[in-house]
Order: C-alpha cells, then structure tokens, then sequence
C-alpha cells in the first residue's frame, strides 16, 4: 500500500469497512506514512487476529489502526494482544448507524487501552493523525510533514461564508 516502510497496520474487521478505512490510508499516504492495510475479523478469522496481533511489534509495526463496525471486539481483542498502541475507529453500521460500533470499542475496561476515534471517515482521518502525530515524536522530517499538513488546512479556510464574500 505504500513504498515507505510500513509503520502503521491498517486493520478492519470486513471488506465492507475499507469504504470508511480508505481514508485512513489516504491521510497515512498524504503524510507519507508507510502503512500495510489488512482485513483481519475478530468474529471470522480468530486465528488470524491472534497471529497478526501477537506478532505485529517483531513485524516492525510502531502502531496499528483498527476499523470494525457492530459488535466490533478487532481493535479490543488486538489491544490485548499487542503492547504497541491502538486507535479504534468505530465503522458506521447500517443497523444503529455506528452508536454500536463506539460503543464497543470506547468503553474498555481499565489496563488495556483503546485510543477509540469519532465514528466513520472522521475516525479514520483522525486515527492516521493521531498514528501520524506519534511517529513524529522520534521523526523530525515526518513532524514537519504535519506542520505542513495543518497549516495547509488552516489555509483552506475562509474568512467569511462564501454567500458573504
Ligand atoms: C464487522 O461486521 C465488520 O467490521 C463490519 O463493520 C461489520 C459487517 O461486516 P460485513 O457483514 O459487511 O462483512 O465485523
């Protein structure tokens, strides 16, 4: 997904979720943050959870961002599993349009954190920040990168509603 070496694991818990995790791959890719994207399930492919999760600090990764909606124990469960931190985005879910999907990853029991995000595309621009915002703390280049980032936004900006101009 991207040339640089991937610090950040995208995972999300279907197929279904990339329309929402996207765009944390976009911003990573803004940012020039190399990042590896996964579907891994914590309901359909438990092995897969567990091997990816124990495993992703010896795989190189310093964060992992991880989208699921419902039910959504993926980021929770990898948590538990990995001492590298985790940003929860809560997926937008056709059924309670994404309260279910906050809810699940939000509220976790004290001593293993999940840094949980707004729901949906905010989520996830938000969580590649935040993962962004972390790398920066021991990459001056990639600090800059955001300084960038941020002012350019700032810029983009108008000073009055467009109907007042
Ligand atoms: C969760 O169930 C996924 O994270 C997804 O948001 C939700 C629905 O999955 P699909 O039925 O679309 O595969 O595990």
């Amino acid at each position: 997904m991207s040339s640089q070496r991937p610090d950040v694991a995208i995972i999300m818990g279907s197929q279904s979720d990339w329309e929402t995790m996207r765009h944390a791959a976009e911003t990573l890719e803004a940012l020039g943050v190399g990042h590896d994207v996964r579907i891994v399930s914590a309901h359909r492919t438990p092995d897969r959870l567990y091997a990816f999760a124990r495993g992703a600090k010896a795989e190189g990764f310093r964060v992992i961002i991880a989208g699921a909606g419902g039910a959504a124990h993926l980021p929770g469960m990898t948590a538990a599993l990995t001492p590298l931190p985790v940003f929860g985005v809560p997926v937008q879910s056709r059924a309670l349009s994404g309260q279910d999907s906050l809810l699940s990853i939000v509220q976790m029991p004290a001593g293993v954190p999940v840094g949980t995000l707004a729901i949906g595309r905010a989520g996830a621009v938000n969580a590649a920040l935040l993962a962004a915002a972390v790398l920066a703390l021991s990459d001056a280049a990639l600090a800059g990168r955001l300084d960038a980032w941020r002012a350019a936004q700032s810029e983009k900006v108008a000073e009055r509603p467009a109907a007042e101009q």
